[in-house]
């Protein structure tokens, strides 16, 4: 399950992890997903065991859905939050599944030292000592899970158990990109996963807050041809965004799905298509413009925008502006209308 090309990166990567002893950081993307959480969890295990490392794996704003906490769990992992962190005592920092000068991580200004992602490439990564960025692969954790083969390390029942739901949940069951070595990653962790464990993570109890933003969302729904859209107000967790954008993308008739929510300061939007040909990514740059951060890859997209720095200045006037922009862009008409969900 080992690609050429890891192969030799590996040896480049090893190379470098040698010259540079001292304690590792190791940063997934804020609100980290699963494929950010087990990325992470992988290659703390291979700087632990075999460089005898230490690391410390931390992540930045919230770990929402139930699904990625029971990730954390399944692991058994310890994760700290990035605003405990002695920043000054880490020699080195690996940042996996982001790149640095996206604004979806905490190294503001930082450059990391070590960067696994398979998000289209940004300028500020040519300036890290080792990065490894496959846009072709489905998930960083295919990667991830090859460099660990790479070092010689077996996977326990609850690493494999991850590794196959973090590369089910980025792929959506292979029904979006993913690439060869997607499959044969997932093909050979299978038969050691936990299937109660997978199921427990697939299935996970959840908060009533959930239940009352997908209420949100069904009432709010908008659209303009094949594109529906839908906005909530409080959401208590940046994560229930993407989840929504994912399922409205499912209505009947639909080739483009669009939701954002308030937290805190700032609306966090995602946006995601049937398309296998379109680049949401960079149409989210575009949609969100310098103020905001944001980006993705053909097919999903997600970013933020402080709404206060805007010329709506609130969030309902920004909302309604990025989603009739958004409808400009993608060629339809920009007066959205109330979709009634009930039968006729
Ligand atoms: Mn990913």
């Amino acid at each position: 399950m080992l690609s050429e090309t890891t192969r030799e990166r590996f040896e480049e990567f090893a190379a470098l992890v040698r010259r540079r002893p001292g304690r590792w950081l190791v940063l997934t993307h804020d609100n980290p997903d699963p494929d950010s959480i087990v990325s992470a969890a992988g290659l703390a295990k291979i700087l632990r065991h075999s460089f005898k490392h230490q690391v410390t794996v931390a992540y930045g704003g919230i770990i929402g859905r139930a699904e990625n906490q029971e990730t954390v769990k399944v692991l058994g992992m310890r994760l700290s939050h990035a605003r405990h962190l002695k920043w000054k005592s880490y020699r080195n920092i690996a940042l996996v599944d982001a790149q640095p000068g996206t604004g979806n991580n905490q190294l503001d200004r930082v450059l990391p030292h070590v960067v696994f992602d398979h998000h289209p490439i940004r300028r500020a990564t040519h300036k890290v000592p080792f990065a490894d960025v496959r846009t072709n692969y489905g998930a960083t954790a295919t990667m991830i899970a090859e460099y660990v083969s790479a070092c010689g390390l077996d996977f326990s029942k609850r690493e494999a158990t991850a590794f196959v739901y973090a590369i089910r949940s980025e792929t959506q069951d292979f029904g979006r990109e993913f690439s060869t070595e997607d499959r044969v990653v997932f093909d050979r962790l299978k038969p050691l996963a936990d299937l109660r464990a997978l199921a427990r993570i697939q299935n996970p109890r959840l908060p009533r807050t959930y239940f009352y933003n997908l209420h949100q969302a069904l009432e709010n729904l908008q659209s303009s041809g094949s594109l529906v859209v839908s906005h909530l107000n409080d959401i208590d967790q940046p994560d229930i965004v993407p989840e929504i954008a994912d399922l409205l993308l499912r209505l009947n008739g639909m080739t483009w799905s669009f939701c954002t929510g308030v937290f805190e300061e700032r609306l966090y939007v995602s946006l995601r298509t049937t398309n296998p040909r379109a680049d949401a990514g960079r149409l989210m740059r575009r949609l969100l413009g310098r103020k905001g951060r944001g980006g993705g890859h053909g097919m999903m997209a997600g970013g933020w925008i402080e709404y206060s720095d805007t010329r709506s200045g609130t969030a309902a006037g920004l909302q309604n502006y990025l989603a009739q922009r958004l409808a400009r862009l993608l060629k339809k008409k920009p007066d959205l209308q109330k979709i009634d969900l009930q039968p006729s």
